[in-house]
This record gives structure tokens, sequence and C-alpha cells, in this order.
């Protein structure tokens, strides 16, 4: 490792940030948070949208990124790729290896992310609970277990070693009651689970908390939590 400045992590303690504090842990990879609060709008201030252009958590800066120059990079799943390549961890370099871990990796991010987010949104968000989109986004997402439970037949992991796809779709995976799956249905992914959440890495990664009071802090507060200062 020969990181010798932290990576800057814009997060908030969501499963698309956790996928990126999971990753850093595993790698060890130091790394400085700010916290984007999302529930007051934080995604959406000039500062973070100049390196997230879709308003959305997570993104990192890499001071030290190709060229020894600094690079921003949003979506979670190019940042799990990209911290794989730098580092050498997670995202093996074998050609079909790499094919298995994209398959799950962009399975996660065109699939879960979004189908688990409906759900989440149309369950428990929505202030009109419409019949057919619940319906429509739990039958999808009991199919999507179904596609992790046989797919981890016979497999420790998605691409059979622990890999960055593993890390993505595991904080989305965690806790199924809250989005209407009963995990005893599924018991390969209860065994996944199991293994991933005992993960010491992942475990420090799930710990991350934002300071209490960021909700509620002004403006200018907020500011310099976000931009200003270390807040791990
Ligand atoms: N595809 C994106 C999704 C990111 C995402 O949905 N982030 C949510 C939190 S989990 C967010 O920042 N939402 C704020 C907003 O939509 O305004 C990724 O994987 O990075």
């Amino acid at each position: 490792m020969n990181q010798t400045k932290p990576i800057e992590l814009y997060f908030w303690t969501t499963p698309n940030g956790f996928k990126v504090s999971i990753a850093l842990e595993e790698m060890g990879v130091p790394y400085d948070i700010h916290f984007i609060a999302i529930g007051r709008g934080d995604q959406f201030k000039p500062e973070f949208l100049k390196i997230a252009p879709n308003n959305k958590i997570p993104a990192i800066i890499d001071p030290e990124g190709p060229g020894g120059q600094p690079i921003s990079i949003f979506e979670s799943g190019a940042i799990l790729a990209y911290l794989g390549r730098k580092f050498g961890k997670l995202y093996p370099t074998d050609e079909r290896k790499r094919v298995a871990v994209d398959e799950w990796l962009f399975w996660q991010m065109a699939g879960v992310g979004p189908i688990f987010g409906n759900n989440h949104h149309f369950r428990n968000y929505a202030k009109e609970k419409i019949p057919y989109a619940i319906d429509r986004f739990v039958n999808e997402t009991h199919r999507l277990y179904g596609v992790l439970n046989k797919r981890l037949e016979g497999r420790e992991f998605v691409a059979d070693e622990y890999s960055i796809a593993d890390i993505a779709i595991f904080p989305w995976s965690r806790n199924a009651q809250n989005r209407g799956i009963d995990i005893e249905e599924f018991p390969n992914v209860k065994r996944w689970l199991a293994a991933i959440e005992a993960r010491p890495a992942v475990q420090k990664g799930l710990a991350i908390k934002p300071p209490l009071d960021i909700n509620l802090a002004t403006d200018d507060q907020a500011q310099k939590i976000l931009f200003g200062q270390r807040a791990s």
C-alpha cells in the first residue's frame, strides 16, 4: 500500500454508503469521512455536485489518483471497481474471475439497488399506499433473493472468492424483513449474510455514525462538518 493521503469519502449511513466504507476497511485504505446529510438536502449543495453530479452519495476523491493527480468518482460500482483495481484487492485480475465479479456487481447496481430502493419507497415512505406498486416491488425483490440464493448454492461467495460484488450486494440484502422478505426461505443467502457480517472490517464499515446534531446544524456549521474538517 503506497497511499500516503487518505481517500476522501462523501458518505451517509445508507446501503450505498456502507458499500464503500466496508470496501475501504477491507482493503485497509486510509480514509476521511465527509457526512452528506441527505435528509437535510446536503447532496444538492454546489460543492458536492461538483464531484457527484447525480446528487447522491457515495462519492470519493482520491488525492493520489492516476498520474499522482486527484480524481473524483461517483456511483458506488465505479468506486468499488476503482478501489479494487488500484489496491489489487477483492477484484481478481484473471479475466474469467473478473467477469464473474462484474456480472454480480452490475446485477446489484442495475437490479437490487433500484428494486429494493423502490420496495422501501412504496412500502414505507409513499404517503399513498398503492397496492400495485407494493406488490410489484415486493415480488421482484423476492425474485432477486431467489436468484441470489440459487447462485450461492454450493458457493461460498457470489463469484466464489469474497469480492467487491459481495460487498455491493451485502448492505442491501441484510435485514430482509424490512422489505417484506422472510430470510428463512433463502438459506444460502442467510448463511452468506452471516459469514459477511462476522468479518471485522464489515463491522467497522457498518459502525460509522454521523455527528448527532448534523441534521439540525445550521448551514454554516454543516459546511464545516461536510467540507472543512475531518468528521471521523
Ligand atoms: N446508483 C447510485 C445510487 C446512490 C443512491 O441512491 N444514494 C442515495 C442514498 S443510498 C442518495 O444519496 N439519495 C439522495 C437523493 O436521492 O437525493 C450508487 O450506487 O452510487
